[in-house]
């Protein structure tokens, strides 16, 4: 299999530590873009979206959307699932990977908004807009944190590389004093060796 990938991507990070997690990151040949600008030259051939990640399968077929590549992948090993089959917690599990995921795409659109544009189009209130969902999100997340060891993986997982994401692009952002619950296990959840592995420093 081949995972385009980009190191800072929130959403790659996701496909990345779960394939160590069950043990198939050999069989996955990772072809890192260099630039955003390659980003967007090579990635519509394979998404329409023009987004990665994308896993091309041995037999030519193309996954997109970390959550389809997840579930994928969680298809081909024998051991705990992070996507559970049982009911009740399949959907908790999913709509904290999708508020996870949510939040990861309010962080690169205020980012986008602050950083990537000239300044004369810089637009103060709808990167405010953006990060008023970041910080709803986290509160909600940090409400559920006691629940996470009942949930599937993926939910939690999704967490942790949206936050890992979020201090790589906003790192004056404090968000840590109003979520201390949240910020006290993603302390201890980036000690995981395929958190380590894959942590990102500009
Ligand atoms: N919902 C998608 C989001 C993927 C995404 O936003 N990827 C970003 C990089 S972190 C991207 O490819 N951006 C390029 C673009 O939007 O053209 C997923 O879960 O895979």
């Amino acid at each position: 299999m081949k995972l385009f990938s980009r190191p800072a991507s929130p959403f790659v990070r996701k496909v990345r530590v779960m394939a160590r997690d069950i043990g198939l990151v050999d069989q996955i040949d990772e072809i890192i873009l260099a630039s955003p600008e390659e980003m967007y030259a090579e990635m519509p051939k394979y998404n329409p979206l023009g987004k990665i990640p994308a896993l091309i399968l041995d037999d030519g077929t193309v996954l997109y959307e970390s959550k389809v590549i997840c579930e994928y992948l969680d298809s081909l090993h024998d051991g705990e699932k992070f996507f559970p089959s049982e009911l009740n917690i399949r959907w908790k599990t999913l709509l904290l990977q999708g508020l996870a995921d949510g939040i990861g795409e309010a962080i690169i659109t205020a980012w986008m908004n602050k950083f990537n544009r000239p300044e004369k189009f810089v637009y103060e209130p709808a990167i405010s807009f953006q990060l008023e969902k970041v910080k709803r999100g986290l509160l909600e997340i940090n409400g559920q944190v006691g629940d996470f060891n009942k949930l599937g993986k993926i939910g939690p997982l999704s967490v942790a590389c949206t936050i890992g994401y979020l201090d790589f692009r906003f790192p004056d952002l404090v968000w840590r004093d109003q979520n201390q619950e949240l910020a006290k296990w993603y302390l201890t959840f980036c000690e995981l060796p395929s958190m380590r592995s894959t942590e990102f420093k500009s």
